[in-house]
């Protein structure tokens, strides 16, 4: 049986397209009831031209830097209006929006303890205008503005942890998940959309322009960041590690990295293989850190 779905056909987003798969199953697992604040990056571009906007739901495009403080001010007006009943406040936001150019205003949202769902989907760099790096960009990716070549090999910064930053803000539920697995992604934006305070799940969300890899690969590239340890799912609940998804035998990270153009320039000499060396340790100290092995 298929669900409705509130984002519809007619968007202009790549074939393949991680982020719509996100997009698609939030609004689903909240049966359609909620505001979103979108902030600018590519699921607002490929979807609003008017009239060709793909939302069922109620949508306000903020800008890049303040969907935190958009959807703080929503909140508290419907608070005000004794409408909440009628749905819950929403950011959508890419990994730079959350990341870098917004996290002054996500900051006030969950410090003021706001009661709103906020969405990142992670496609890690700034991918609408043309895959530049940004604070969740991984350790050896070439972007645009860490580019591949005889001066740096790649970005050589690694993730901002992201979750963390929401924890340290007493966010009610923080979470991870994945588009390779949707029941994840429906169970936790359901949980999180029953809590009142403020929630943060960051979606890893392929790219399939951004990272190079074949459009048909969209999920099996989201599992293999899962199964080598590089995108650990968890959640936590007021505070506390409530639930870690297990990997019974962990992948070398040289396969999920095989698989894209982004890591390609790390398979051609000493300098890239000691960069693959060092993603393994990030991957080993994720598995050590949430105890995923099965
Ligand atoms: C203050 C500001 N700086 C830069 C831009 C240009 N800009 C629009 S979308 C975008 C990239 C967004 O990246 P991300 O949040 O990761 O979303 P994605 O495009 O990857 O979906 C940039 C740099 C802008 N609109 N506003
Ligand atoms: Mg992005």
């Amino acid at each position: 049986m298929n669900p409705p779905d509130f984002f519809g056909p007619g968007h202009r987003a790549c074939a393949g397209c991680g982020c719509v798969i996100t997009l698609r199953h939030v609004l689903q697992a909240l049966d359609g009831k909620c505001f979103v604040v979108n902030s600018t990056g590519c699921m607002e571009v490929v979807s609003t031209p008017y009239p060709e906007s793909s939302w069922d739901v109620p949508y306000i495009h903020s800008l890049f830097e303040n969907a935190g403080a958009v959807a703080s001010g929503i909140e508290s007006a419907l608070k005000a209006l004794g409408r909440k009943d009628e749905g819950k406040v929403v950011v959508i936001a890419g990994d730079g929006a959350t990341a870098d150019i917004g996290v002054q205003t996500l900051s006030g949202m969950l410090f003021r303890g706001h009661d709103v769902l906020y969405i990142c989907y992670d496609n890690e760099a700034y991918m609408n205008t043309g895959v530049q790096m940004s604070g969740l960009t991984p350790l050896g990716a070439h972007t645009t503005t860490s580019p591949a070549g005889k001066v740096i090999p790649g970005n050589s910064l690694d993730k901002k942890d992201m979750p963390s930053f929401a924890l340290a803000h007493k966010a009610r539920y923080v979470a991870t998940s994945s588009i390779a697995y949707l029941g994840d992604i429906k169970k936790k934006v359901r949980k999180a959309g029953g809590i009142v305070g403020p929630s943060y799940i960051q979606i890893h969300s392929p790219c399939v322009p951004g990272w190079g890899y074949d459009s048909s690969k969209t999920v099996e590239v989201a599992r293999l960041a899962v199964e080598t340890g590089l995108y650990p799912i968890f959640e936590y609940e007021n505070g506390e590690l409530i639930s870690v998804r297990k990997i019974k035998k962990r992948k070398p990270v040289e396969e999920y990295l095989r698989m894209q153009a982004r890591f390609r320039h790390l398979f051609k000499d000493e300098r890239g293989k000691e960069i693959i060396e060092k993603i393994q340790e990030i991957a080993d100290m994720n598995a050590k850190k949430f105890g995923l092995d099965a």
